[in-house]
């Protein structure tokens, strides 16, 4: 017996739809607490999940990534939900691995709308998460979700997770194992990012935030840069949470997203 997800191959479903405003996104992330810990990121604002549910409303995000923890007791419905079914946190040391916690099934129960999974490109463990992802995409689709793959290039073979040949390598591996979306790392300038966004062919590539940026101009660049490149939007966290006024910057953001704006003409 097929499943549904074998006999949707080939076809022209779109399964980003849920998270797309004319073929452009913008995705909020707060899984941060369980990957760098809070004493890390956060302060007495954006500790509480639901001031960040809250941001999600007002700043018109296309969608929210939590983990399952934090959709069973914060999340509204109101916006989208992403449902990270992997994730580990930063004490252990060694090389990176990252499995599942939640289930594709009770990812849907609880009202996810896409699945989300890490992938440590070049890690020891990288076949191990390869073969996870393989099998929840499976489900992801079977369930009529798409599997949205961060594809982090990390571990010790890794000496720049920001080069042109490694982030496509990322971008084209996500697409590789049937990742309907790939969140990757800026490269630094559009060329090099163009290039990724091309290896990743038919899966929609969403740059990641990193680190909040010294200032809103350096960030909003970057955002631009990779929008030139042909990524279809942005998964952002602190950049985002840790300003100090969120909705303001989610407004800078869909001036360049959906709007095509330069930095120097936005309405700031
Ligand atoms: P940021 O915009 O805050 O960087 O969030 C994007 C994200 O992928 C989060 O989903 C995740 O928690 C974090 O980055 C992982 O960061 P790291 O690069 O330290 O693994």
């Amino acid at each position: 017996m097929p499943s549904k997800a074998k006999s949707q191959s080939g076809s022209k479903k779109q399964w980003m739809n849920n998270f797309l405003t004319d073929g452009k996104s913008m995705l909020l992330a707060y899984d941060q607490g369980l990957e760098h810990g809070p004493s890390v990121d956060f302060n007495d604002k954006n500790v509480d999940p639901s001031y960040i549910m809250e941001i999600a409303l007002k700043g018109r995000f296309n969608g929210i990534v939590f983990q399952k923890g934090l959709a069973e007791k914060y999340y509204t419905g109101k916006v989208p939900l992403i449902l990270k079914v992997n994730g580990k946190a930063a004490l252990a040391k060694g090389e990176p691995v990252s499995r599942q916690n939640c289930s594709v099934e009770y990812a849907v129960s609880l009202g996810a709308k896409a699945i989300g999974y890490t992938i440590y490109l070049g890690s020891a463990y990288e076949a191990d998460m390869f073969q996870e992802f393989g099998r929840i995409q499976e489900e992801a689709h079977d369930a009529g979700l798409p599997a949205i793959a961060w594809v982090y290039p990390r571990g010790a073979v890794i000496q720049n997770d920001t080069s042109r040949e490694i982030v496509s390598y990322a971008a084209r591996t996500g697409l590789e194992l049937g990742a309907d979306a790939v969140k990757i790392k800026y490269t630094g300038d559009t060329d090099s990012f163009s290039w990724a966004v091309k290896s990743a062919g038919k899966a929609l590539v969403f740059m990641s935030g990193g680190p909040k940026a010294p200032t809103d101009d350096a960030f909003l660049k970057q955002v631009k840069g990779a929008i030139d490149a042909g990524a279809t939007g942005l998964a952002v966290g602190r950049n985002v949470w840790q300003h100090p006024d969120p909705v303001k910057m989610a407004d800078y953001l869909r001036q360049i997203i959906f709007e095509r704006k330069a930095v120097e003409v936005m309405q700031k």
